[in-house]
């Protein structure tokens, strides 16, 4: 089959990846195709994560994608962390002198793919067996079915950004793939509620009975997660038990959590996951494609939008200037914030999680991670630090 379309860039997956590599591309004169297996509709809906690092938002903003996010995005100078009732604040202001952004994944998809439609950039929805071919030879593609019809995008570069389970990591090899991977023993239940914030910052909870997280949505919705068992099935938890498990969990001297009705929940496991390299001849991976992070960091997201600023980098050298230099140089330097958002995700994720059949020796060993915490300006520092983002390379 002759290709019937053709770019510099062939984008598997539209998701926070896929839209920002699109975008950068695009401002770096680089043409490219986004392919999408899921409806319009699905992506610009699905609830996933919450929080913009700084870098992440001085990106959108400064490509021109972000009006929408500095009038609807609540910006945060700081997090509070519980342990047993006791609430921390970490200051960001203080600190850092950066910030986060709360804003909806879902929100940042819309404004990516409204303003790649607008300049008349090629998004193909609904796109069935998205395949990419000859990725270490002369002539890469992307083999495809779009409207009941196959079809071949002819690219120089395929870039995976096609999440956890999609299809590009599975291209590269298994004898040059090195997979690292952390299953940790809990899940997240998460909800979407009805219900206006009660916290103007996010709170993240260590309680005996479990961990729980207040995050925020909007002025009239509020995000909230306990820990449960991963293999638990939503169908155990009437709204009911969540928000008495979200009362207990989050209880604090003075304070009152607001209840209302819960329009989304879903359990989610948790796992960390890295693959070396994140590429293969002409193919590059970025996001969830490459790596997994646990959410008590925030990082998800934000860890997506690093990997294709540096990939934005190394293609318009390639691409203006002919040096590959910056394209053979890709894993390794995004491997490097990879890592170090693993560790911060992991910590984080230890600090904060009752864990399941602990030992004696690691519980207390955490209990003296949570005084630290809640006493020492240099630990509050590197959290702060890590949270808001290391600046974008
Ligand atoms: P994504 O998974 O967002 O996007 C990949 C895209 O590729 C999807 O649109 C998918 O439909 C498409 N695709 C897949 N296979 C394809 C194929 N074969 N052909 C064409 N398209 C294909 N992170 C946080 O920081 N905080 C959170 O609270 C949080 N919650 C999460 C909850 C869930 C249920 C999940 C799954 C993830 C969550 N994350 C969270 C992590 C999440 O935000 C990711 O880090 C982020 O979406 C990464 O973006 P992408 O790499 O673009 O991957
Ligand atoms: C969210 O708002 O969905 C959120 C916030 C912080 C996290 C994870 C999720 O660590």
């Amino acid at each position: 089959m002759a290709a019937d379309l053709e770019t510099q860039v062939g984008i598997i997956g539209a998701g926070p990846a896929g839209l920002v590599l699109s975008r950068l591309l695009r401002l770096q004169g680089i043409d490219s195709v986004l392919l999408e297996q899921r409806s319009r509709a699905y992506v610009e809906t699905r609830i996933r994560a919450g929080v913009l690092e700084q870098g992440s938002t001085d990106l959108l903003i400064e490509t021109g994608v972000g009006d929408r996010l500095m009038e609807e995005g609540a910006v945060h100078h700081g997090v509070n962390l519980q342990f047993d009732g006791e609430r921390h604040r970490i200051d960001f202001a203080a600190l850092t002198r950066r910030h986060i952004t709360v804003y909806g994944q879902q929100e940042v998809v819309k404004d990516l793919i409204a303003s790649e439609l607008a300049d008349g950039g090629t998004v193909l929805f609904e796109v069935e067996d998205a395949a990419p071919t000859d990725v270490t030879g002369p002539n890469p593609s992307v083999t495809f079915r779009h409207d009941g019809r196959d079809r071949e995008l002819s690219c120089a570069v395929v870039a995976g950004c096609d999440g956890f389970h999609g299809v590009c990591r599975g291209i590269i090899p298994h004898e040059v793939l090195t997979e690292y991977e952390r299953d940790y023993p809990f899940g997240w239940l998460g909800i979407l509620a009805a219900v206006a914030p009660s916290t103007e910052e996010l709170i993240y909870a260590y309680h005996p009975r479990g961990f729980a997280l207040h995050s925020l949505r909007s002025p009239e919705l509020s995000r909230l997660y306990v820990q449960v068992d991963p293999h638990d099935d939503i169908e155990n938890w009437s709204d009911e038990r969540i928000w008495s498990e979200l009362q207990l969990r989050l209880a604090s001297p003075g304070w009152t959590l607001e209840e209302g009705p819960v329009l989304e929940k879903a359990v989610t496991a948790m796992r960390s996951y890295v693959c070396e390299p994140m590429q293969h001849g002409n193919l590059f991976l970025a996001g969830d494609a490459a790596h997994i992070v646990p959410p008590t960091g925030a990082k998800g997201m934000n860890l997506a939008i690093a990997d294709v600023t540096v990939l934005t980098s190394a293609l318009a050298d390639w691409f203006h200037r002919s040096e590959r230099a910056g394209l053979d140089a890709y894993s390794r330097r995004c491997l490097e914030r990879v890592w170090r958002v693993q560790d911060f995700s992991n910590t984080m994720t230890e600090l904060m999680h009752v864990i399941p059949a602990g030992d004696p020796f690691a519980r207390q060993i955490q209990r003296a991670k949570q005084r630290y915490v809640a006493t020492s300006a240099a630990m509050q520092r590197t959290i702060a630090e890590n949270y808001v983002g290391l600046p974008l390379s």
